[in-house]
């Protein structure tokens, strides 16, 4: 998919109700689906800053549905923080601002969406943890999400992708890119589909469990990646949780499982090098520390038995959407360079084999605490 370029972003930002000179707006982030930019108001009082979001349609098909569950979501979480007392509650949520009709998000003369939320100041997402300080902050971050939406009113959330975290779909959607083949890459990546076709039993785990009841649905993120949560850039802790677009309905394992995924280990998703990629036990230990200090009190027994094997699981399954996504032609992910979405794959894969040698560690460490 093409970057962020060629909108009007500074005449976009002009649609919202922000109070000041719209200075510029560049793009922004390091995420793989929407268009991000950083807009910049100048006024009497002072500068200010904004973050402007052009919502990628080609992948949520219902961007209004998408929109709806945002403002919701944004809504209660900031209602609970001010209930609680919460000192510095416009820091600990995004927060949209409305457009000058007052509506919570804009649609451009293509049918685009746009939304704006206030900058979270004084805080970073990192593509790779710099320490195991980072990871605790991170898990304990979601868990408090999740604690704070475990009472959101009106209704289930809509499921802006259905089927997201349903490992067994992604992995027939797999079987079906590999069956056609359609760019003549399989070819390329022959260790790569059997390492992914010698997993074919596990996928439907926590599936299967949801399903029969053992495990519990919950709000969840489901797109808990490092980076989408911004820590305090002097005390580290995990100021606020973003990227809202995939809260629904789910288990709490998927957002643990993506944590595992994106803070144990000290490379990159997309590192070449694969010597570096691994699961670092401390990392691990840190994870689960900050996620059952914000999460203990409402998680299952079962669910904490499973967070070793959702580490796993998530890794996996996000390593056989780079692998379908490039067997695809690369029509989900943005990419930088022509085998990036190989590359991602290769660097999950090598994450899940890490993991698979490590688990009784894990699990050892997990029964334990
Ligand atoms: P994507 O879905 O493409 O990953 P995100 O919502 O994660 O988009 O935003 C992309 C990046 O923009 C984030 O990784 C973060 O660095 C930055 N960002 C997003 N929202 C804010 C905000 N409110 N304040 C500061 N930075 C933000
Ligand atoms: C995407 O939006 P972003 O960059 O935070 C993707 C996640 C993947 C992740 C892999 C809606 O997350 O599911 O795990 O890339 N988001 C969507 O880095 O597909
Ligand atoms: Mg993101």
């Amino acid at each position: 998919m093409t970057a962020a370029a060629g909108y009007d972003a500074v005449a976009i930002a002009r649609e919202f109700a922000l109070s000041g000179e719209v200075a510029s707006a560049v793009p922004y982030g390091s995420g793989h689906i929407n268009d991000t930019f950083k807009v910049e108001i100048t006024a009497d009082n002072g500068p200010s800053r904004f973050v402007l979001q052009r919502i990628n349609q080609n992948v949520f098909r219902r961007p209004d549905e998408l929109m709806a569950n945002v403002e919701r979501v944004c809504a209660h979480a900031y209602a609970r923080l001010k209930r609680a007392g919460t000192p510095d509650a416009e820091r600990r949520t995004l927060r949209l601002i409305p457009t000058r009709p007052g509506r919570a998000w804009h649609v451009d003369a293509n049918g685009n969406r746009w939304r704006c939320y206030h900058f979270i100041e004084g805080a970073t997402g990192h593509d790779i943890v710099l320490s195991a300080e980072q990871a605790y902050a991170a898990a304990k971050a979601f868990g408090a999400f999740q604690s704070l939406l475990s009472d959101l009113p009106g209704g289930r959330l809509h499921e802006t992708i259905p089927d997201f975290h349903h490992t067994p779909s992604r992995f027939a959607r797999f079987q079906q890119a590999l069956a056609k083949d359609s760019h003549g890459r399989a070819a390329s990546s022959v260790a790569e589909i059997a390492f992914a076709l010698a997993r074919a039993q596990e996928v439907g785990v926590i599936v299967d469990a949801l399903r029969d009841g053992s495990l519990p649905e919950r709000v969840t993120h489901n797109d808990t990646k490092l980076n989408n949560v911004l820590l305090d850039d002097v005390t580290q802790e995990g100021v606020c949780v973003i990227d809202l677009d995939t809260v629904m309905p789910g288990s709490a394992l998927y957002d643990f499982g993506d944590l595992v995924r994106t803070s144990t280990s000290p490379a990159a998703e997309d590192e070449t090098d694969l010597s570096k990629v691994r699961m670092q036990l401390p990392m691990f230990e840190a994870l689960v520390r900050g996620y059952l200090e914000s999460a203990s009190g409402f998680l299952t027994p079962k669910e904490k038995s499973f967070l070793p094997f959702a580490g796993k699981l998530i890794t996996f399954e996000i390593g056989l959407r780079f692998l379908t996504d490039w067997l695809e032609g690369d029509t989900y992910f943005k990419i930088k360079r022509p085998t990036h979405n190989l590359e991602r794959t290769r660097t999950q894969f090598k994450l899940v084999e890490s993991i698979e040698a490590q688990l009784p560690a894990m699990q050892a460490l997990v029964d334990r605490a």
